[in-house]
C-alpha cells in the first residue's frame, strides 16, 4: 500500500505508507491503541496513518524488554558498540529519506532535517568508540593486601522521551550511549500537545526532553520517577541569550543571530530569545538584523531557498498569536498607567525621564515594541513572521519561553550588566557572547559569568556539537546528555574493595574484637 499523495511516495523507501503500526515489540510492528494522522504543518493536510500503541502493547513490549536487557548485558561493551556502528550504516544509507520526513513531519528545513539525522550519525560513531572506553579505576587502599576498583555496570531499561521538535537527534543522544553501556532502550515520542501517559513512565532511569510549557510535564514526569527511586535525565525548556558586546564582529554576530533565533522557526530549546545588545551597537546590529529579516524567505520547507518553515501545529500559531498580544497588552498596561495620571504630571514624566519613579520607569519600559515582524501569515500552513520586539529585560514576558521566532532586543551599558541580564531567567541551557577581548571572554567562562549549562564564544546558541555534554541548569533540569562523560549517568558505579589478604584490618584502623 502507498501513502496518499504523489509527493510523499518517498516514504516507501523507508518502509512507510498510508497506514503505519506505530510500536514496535519483540521485534514486529504492532500496535493497538488509537489511530493518529500524523499532518503536513505546510498545510495541515494528512501525511499517513499510525495506530498508536495501547497498554497491552506496552505491557507486552515492557516484557520483551526485561528479557533482552537480562542477555544485552552480558555482551561485551566492544560488540554492543559494533551493533550501534550497524545502526549508523542503516542510518547514513537512508539519510537523505529519513531527513525529508522530518522536514515534512516537523516543520524544519531540509537542511535541518538532514542535519539532525546526521546527529544521531554522529554519535553512532561516539558511541562505537566509547565502547572501548567505559573505563573504571583502581584506587590505592590504606589497608595492606586490599585492592579498591570502580566498576561501572549496565542500569537495565532506559526510557526515552523525546519532544516532537528533535524526536531523532535527542532519541539517538541517548540511545547510542545507553546502548554500549549495556542498557535496553524504550522510547516514546510525546505527542505534541506534551501529554505522556504516566503509565508510559518506566525503567531505571527516564531522559526527558520538553520545552516550553511541558517543562511541567519534565517536573511531573521527575516526581513519579523519584517516587520510586528512579534516576532521571532532564533537558527542559531554555530562553538563551546572545550578547553583542561593543568590540564583537557585527557580521559574526548578526549572522549568527539569525541562524539562532530563526531557525527552526524557533522551536529548539537551543534558540536564541534574547537579544542584550551594547548600546553603542544597538543601532547598527538591529539595523542589519531587520534587514536580514524582511528578506527571510518563509514557505513549504523542503523547497529550496526557504529558510523559515511553519510551526509544528496549529496550536502553536495561536500561541504566538497569543503571546505577540500579551506583550501588546503590557504596553497598553503603561499608557492605562499614565492615563490615571493628570496631564502635567503625564508631561512632566514623558519629558524628563530621569525624574520618572521607580515604579512608572518599570511599567514605562515593559511595553514591548515590535520591530519587524509580529503577524501570523494568514491562509493554509502555521506560518508567521519572524519577529524582534523591543522591550525592556524586566518585562515578565521576557522570563517565559515563546516557542516560536520570537526574538526580545535588549540594552545593556556594561558586561557585567549583560551577565546579569543573562542570568536573570528561571532557564539555564545555552548562552552566547560575541566579544574579541580575552577579559570579557574569561570572565563570561567564568564563576562570575554565564550560569547556563552551555556557554559560546562568537558562535550561535543553538547548533552544538555532540561531543560536548549538552545540557542545561536551573529549570532546564540539570541533565547532561551526548557527549563527554555524559555515558556515566547510563551506568551504576560499584565501589569494590577486594581483600586478597589473610588478615581483616579495618579502615580508619579500628580495632574492634
Ligand atoms: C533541542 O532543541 O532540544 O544544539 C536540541 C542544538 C541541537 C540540538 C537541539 N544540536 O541546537
Amino acid at each position: 500500500m502507498g501513502s496518499a499523495s504523489k509527493e510523499y511516495e518517498f516514504l516507501s523507501e523507508i518502509g512507510l505508507t498510508s497506514h503505519n503500526l506505530g510500536s514496535y515489540v519483540g521485534g514486529k510492528w504492532q500496535g493497538n491503541g488509537p489511530v493518529v494522522s500524523t499532518l503536513n504543518p505546510a498545510n495541515n493536510q494528512p501525511i499517513a496513518e499510525v495506530v498508536e500503541a495501547s497498554l497491552d502493547d506496552y505491557e507486552t513490549g515492557m516484557k520483551a524488554c526485561e528479557e533482552a536487557a537480562k542477555i544485552w548485558m552480558q555482551v561485551p561493551a566492544p560488540k554492543r558498540g559494533d551493533i550501534v556502528r550497524q545502526i549508523g550504516d542503516a542510518l547514513r544509507s537512508k539519510l537523505d529519506y529519513l531527513g525529508r520526513l522530518l522536514s515534512l513531519e516537523m516543520g524544519k528545513i531540509l537542511a535541518e532535517g538532514i542535519g539532525e539525522v546526521q546527529e544521531v550519525i554522529d554519535m553512532c560513531d561516539f558511541a562505537v568508540g566509547l565502547s572501548r572506553q567505559l573505563n573504571g579505576s583502581v584506587i590505592p587502599s590504606e589497608r595492606p593486601n586490599h585492592m579498591m576498583l570502580e566498576m561501572w555496570n549496565p542500569l537495565g531499561i532506559v526510557g526515552v522521551i523525546t519532544a516532537f521538535n528533535f524526536p531523532c537527534a535527542v532519541l539517538g543522544w541517548n540511545a547510542c550511549i545507553a546502548l554500549v553501556c549495556g542498557n535496553c532502550v524504550v522510547c516514546v515520542v510525546v505527542a505534541t500537545n506534551g501529554e505522556v501517559l504516566l503509565p508510559f513512565v518506566f525503567g531505571l532511569i527516564v531522559i526527558m526532553n520538553t520545552y516550553g510549557s511541558t517543562g511541567k510535564v519534565g517536573l511531573m514526569v521527575q516526581q513519579t520517577v523519584s517516587a520510586r527511586s528512579g534516576k532521571t535525565l532532564l533537558e527542559l525548556s531554555g530562553n538563551n541569550a546572545i550578547i553583542v558586546m561593543d568590540d564583537a564582529d557585527i557580521q559574526l554576530a548578526a549572522r549568527s543571530v539569525l541562524f539562532a533565533a530563526v531557525g527552526t522557526a524557533g522551536q529548539r530549546c537551543t534558540t536564541c530569545r534574547r537579544l542584550l545588545l551594547h548600546e553603542s551597537v544597538y543601532d547598527k546590529v538591529l539595523e542589519q538584523l531587520i534587514t536580514s529579516y524582511k528578506q527571510v524567505k518563509i514557505g513549504d520547507p523542503l523547497e529550496k531557498g526557504t529558510l523559515l518553515g511553519p510551526l509544528h501545529t496549529p496550536e502553536s500559531k495561536k500561541n504566538f498569536e497569543k503571546g505577540i498580544e500579551v506583550i501588546k497588552s503590557q504596553a497598553s498596561t503603561t499608557i492605562v498607567f499614565y492615563a490615571l495620571l493628570s496631564n502635567q504630571e503625564l508631561l512632566k514624566e514623558f519629558n524628563k525621564p530621569s525624574q520618572l519613579s521607580t515604579k512608572n520607569t518599570l511599567l514605562l519600559l515593559q511595553g514591548g515594541k515590535i520591530l519587524t515582524g509580529g503577524k501570523a501569515v494568514e491562509g493554509e500552513g502555521n506560518f508567521v513572521e519572524p519577529t524582534i520586539i523591543e522591550i525592556s529585560s524586566d518585562a515578565a514576558v521576557v522570563k517565559e519561553e515563546l516557542f516560536a521566532p520570537v526574538l526580545y532586543a535588549l540594552k545593556f551599558k556594561s558586561f557585567e550588566e549583560a551577565v546579569a541580564i543573562n542570568n536573570s531567567v528561571p532557564q539555564g541551557l545555552s548562552s552566547s557572547i560575541f566579544t574579541r577581548k580575552p577579559e570579557n571572554i574569561f570572565k563570561w567562562i567564568g564563576p562570575m559569568g554565564s550560569d547556563c549549562g552551555i556557554v559560546n564564544v562568537n558562535i550561535p546558541t543553538n547548533g552544538a556539537e555532540i561531543g560536548g555534554a549538552f545540557g542545561g541548569e536551573k529549570a532546564t533540569g540539570g541533565g547532561r546528555e551526548a557527549g563527554s562523560d555524559s555515558w556515566k549517568q547510563y551506568m551504576r558505579r560499584s565501589t569494590c574493595t577486594i581483600n586478597y589478604g589473610n588478615e581483616l584490618p579495618l579502615a580508619q584502623g579500628i580495632n574492634f574484637g
